[in-house]
């Protein structure tokens, strides 16, 4: 009975864990970004790595993922970010660091 309330909470802390990394990521990524105000991607907000308002991820956020899982870890760091910058994670022919930079959506090919 101990062991399984134990893992009952231990269960509950890695789901709100995983609940809670998606708004501290956005911290993340402004604090390493000076994203331009009101851009397109300045208005996506989580939108910027998700598809609209759900927990998928769009191509930027995939590569981002990828990143997270190769480096093992769950912690979003400006080195993580910076690791995709080089990338064209949406193919619409413009890096990823670049489409930061004008403040483009690098996870959405009608926005470069
Ligand atoms: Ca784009």
């Amino acid at each position: 009975m101990k062991a399984f309330r134990f893992g009952l909470t231990l269960g509950l802390v890695v789901l709100s864990g995983a609940v809670l990394a998606m708004p501290s990521f956005l911290v993340t990524f402004k604090s390493t970004y000076k994203v331009p105000k009101d851009s397109a991607l300045d208005k996506a907000s989580c939108a910027a790595c998700h598809i609209g308002k759900s927990i998928k991820l769009n191509p930027y956020g995939l590569d981002l993922k990828k990143v997270l899982q190769d480096t093992k870890t769950m912690k979003m760091t400006a080195e993580i970010l910076k690791k995709v910058e080089d990338m064209d994670s949406d193919k619409d022919g413009v890096k990823n660091g670049e489409e930061i930079k004008k403040g483009t959506l690098p996870g959405d090919p009608k926005s470069k």
